[in-house]
């Protein structure tokens, strides 16, 4: 679930995701946009995903609200999974051109109450099991980059299954509304077993991954600047 108004019209909204069913129609995430109170009562809140266009129909996990292209509204990354049947020889190489439906979604906000899906165009084409996600400028140029953790399943003939997910930096390249996709080899942020949810600790750059099942607790500190 993410919260943010996302029409800015003073009053937060709330988006939810749904991953638990195999058929995409009982799969849409939902948009209840707050109609605000009066008097002292409770809001009222209307369904609206379909019309603002972010009625994602994959099997979503996790969502935030951030301002990629820095226009002053909020826009919307979706982390996106399948559900499969893990067997020890299910391997293939990943689909990097954005067409898995595990890949994540990024949603720009038109300002005018719709969305429009610029995943591919944004060069978001990592698939993934993802987990949990964090935003934060890591380079420092004004413009927020994305961290996405994950789940490995294990070890094995070195990328793992075909949708492990080891920990992506997403750097933003400003003006270009483009983002590079920085695997462990080259961000060094190396996430093994399940990492079920990420926090950047305010006022220091370090970054807090909490472990799911058996999986431990991590913190890692950045060390430099990514280019
Ligand atoms: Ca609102
Ligand atoms: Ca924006
Ligand atoms: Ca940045």
């Amino acid at each position: 679930m993410a919260i943010a108004d996302i029409n800015s019209d003073g009053w937060p909204d709330v988006y939810l995701t749904s991953t638990a069913n195999r058929n995409p129609e009982k799969c849409k995430n939902r948009l209840w946009i707050n109609n605000g109170a009066e008097n002292g009562k409770d809001p009222i809140f209307t369904e609206m995903a379909e019309s603002y266009g972010i009625a994602d129909m994959h099997q979503s996990v996790a969502a935030g609200f951030f301002d990629y292209d820095r226009d002053g509204d909020l826009d919307l990354y979706v982390l996106n999974n399948t559900l499969n049947k893990r067997m020890d020889a299910f391997y293939r190489p990943k689909i990097n051109d954005g067409s898995a439906a595990n890949n994540d979604r990024l949603y720009r906000n038109n300002g005018n109450g719709t969305f429009t899906d610029v995943t591919v165009p944004a060069g978001i084409v990592c698939e993934g099991f993802g987990l949990g996600m964090a935003f934060s400028d890591l380079n420092n140029d004004g413009y927020p980059d994305v961290i996405v953790s994950g789940n490995d399943y294990s070890w094995d003939v070195s990328t793992g299954y075909f949708d492990a997910l080891k920990g992506y930096v997403l750097i933003s390249r400003g003006k270009s509304q483009l983002f590079e996709i920085l695997p462990p080899s080259k961000s060094g942020l190396l996430l093994q077993g399940m990492a079920g949810a990420l926090l950047f600790l305010e006022g220091d750059t370090s970054l807090v991954v909490a472990g799911m099942n058996r999986s431990k607790a991590l913190t890692f500190k950045q060390i430099k600047k990514p280019l």
